[in-house]
């Protein structure tokens, strides 16, 4: 057995059979208590499941196995020389709860240059889509048509043991993973240079390669992409992408039609498409105003605009946080330190100063401040990838990180299919009537 799934059979083994005890003494206890407000308003806040690889707090912002963002830039390993963390060392860490040695990222580093085949009818699947589809219809496809290699739909229709579910996720897990960097830079350069596609460099890390598949050179950008990859990974379960994965997966449905699944929510504008609405409408407001370095005063009129026609600000504001998004500030501090006088990164500074008390002003917004996706698209314009319709795919290569490591967790720790219980209105307005009858 490979020495981290040998590591992670240990750990969920150990939880598993500590689950049983908590469960067999306290599977009563109370621990959350549901409003009308939460029924009618998106489950808000409604602790309903078990995620092992990360939990966001609403001030502090995401740790990974308790660690922050700030920390796993320190204790992760690093490519010789460099300053940001290893994806690779992410997934190692979400999935088993320690950080790696460099000898253990080297490992896995190769284990998915090993994995990184791909079958050559996903190409023409793509080839087939207009060239103008959306990236992220693409990539969904993508990743569903890799799924005639699940080994666990295989091993699952040859009568697989529940015992061993979690053993044949890991093995999609790890395939997957493995491929999508490939698949992701083929879906860029079929859209956008005209198919002249660039062949993998398995000399490097696993987000390097993906920056050169991308065809974007130097090592500032591999580095931003280390980055990237690392700090969009996991956000607890509750968000869409990872309670879609999660929820789909929870059908016994494979990691590629989970993952799949799971990309399909991160494609919607509230979410992981926020990435690409920033810096559409940062570029749109510079067009209207006919600068490149627009004033405070300017920018509040056009956010102002914005609102008035009835539309959000991309890029601000969080169903749980309560602060700036800590993956925000990480992308600042990146952009400064490696990163002198872009027109457009001053742009996005500038509107953290002046949009979160125009946000705040309507007061209705719970959070004014920036989220993850209100600084990415600066970076990447700066570094020459200024296809914007592409980005939420590379939010989906790194969220496929984390999302997959719960999977496994999943189906190590037997977790059952989701389902919640919904009602209709007219159930709603009954149980209000008896309710005051009780009560008077
Ligand atoms: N601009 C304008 N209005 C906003 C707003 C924003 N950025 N954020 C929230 N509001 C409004 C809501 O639309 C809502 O208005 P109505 O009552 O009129 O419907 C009101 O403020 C209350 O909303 P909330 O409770 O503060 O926020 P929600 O939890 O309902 O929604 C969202 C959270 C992220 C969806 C929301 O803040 C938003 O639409 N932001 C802009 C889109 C965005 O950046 N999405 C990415 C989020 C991070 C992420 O998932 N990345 O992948």
């Amino acid at each position: 057995m490979d020495p981290l799934k040998q590591k992670f059979l240990e750990k969920s083994s150990k939880l598993k059979a500590d689950i049983k005890t908590l469960l067999k003494e306290h599977r009563g206890r109370k621990v959350d208590e549901v409003v009308l407000g939460q029924v009618f308003g998106g489950m808000r806040g409604v602790k309903s499941m078990i995620w092992e690889p990360s939990q966001l707090d609403p001030i502090d912002g995401i740790r990974f196995r308790g660690y922050s963002i700030p920390e796993l830039r320190e204790l992760l390993p690093k490519v010789e020389g460099g300053k940001e963390p290893l994806p690779e060392g992410l997934f190692w860490l979400m999935l088993v709860g320690e950080i790696p040695s460099e000898k253990e990222v080297k490992w896995l580093c190769e284990q998915w240059k090993n994995r990184a085949n791909i079958p050559d009818h996903t190409f023409k699947v793509l080839d087939a889509l207009p060239v103008n589809t959306h990236p992220m219809t693409q990539f969904t496809v993508a990743i569903a048509s890799m799924q005639t290699g699940s080994v666990f739909a295989r091993r699952y229709a040859e009568g697989l043991n529940k015992s061993e579910y979690w053993d044949a996720t890991y093995e999609d897990t790890m395939n997957l993973i493995a491929r999508l960097p490939r698949v992701a830079a083929y879906i860029y350069r079929r859209t956008y240079h005209n198919s002249k596609h660039i062949n993998p460099d398995f000399s490097l890390d696993w987000g390097a390669n993906f920056a050169h598949m991308l065809g974007i050179e130097g090592n500032d950008f591999k580095s931003f992409m280390r980055l990237y990859l690392t700090i969009h990974a996991d956000h607890e379960g509750g968000n869409a992408s990872a309670h879609t994965t999660h929820l789909v997966g929870s059908t016994l449905s494979d990691s590629y039609y989970a993952l799949s699944g799971g990309m399909n929510a991160l494609a919607g504008p509230l979410h992981g498409l926020a990435n690409q609405e920033v810096i559409k409408w940062i570029f749109r407001m510079l067009d209207t105003l006919g600068t490149r370095r627009p004033s405070k005063e300017q920018i509040a009129d056009y956010v102002n605009s914005t609102l008035a026609s009835g539309q959000v600000i991309p890029g601000y504001g969080h169903a749980v946080l309560r602060q700036p998004d800590p993956r925000f500030i990480a992308q600042k501090r990146f952009a400064e330190d490696y990163i002198h006088d872009s027109e457009v990164i001053n742009v996005v500074w500038k509107c953290f100063e002046v949009i979160p008390p125009l946000l705040d002003a309507l007061g209705k917004v719970k959070n004014p401040w920036p989220n993850v996706d209100a600084h990415s698209g600066a970076i990447l314009v700066h570094y020459g990838l200024t296809e914007y319709s592409y980005y939420t795919v590379l939010f989906g290569v790194s969220r496929a990180l984390g999302v997959l490591s719960q999977l496994c967790w999943s189906r190590a720790l037997g977790f059952p299919l989701e389902r919640p219980k919904s009602v209709t209105t007219k159930w709603v307005n009954e149980f209000l009537a008896k309710e005051e009858v009780v009560s008077s």
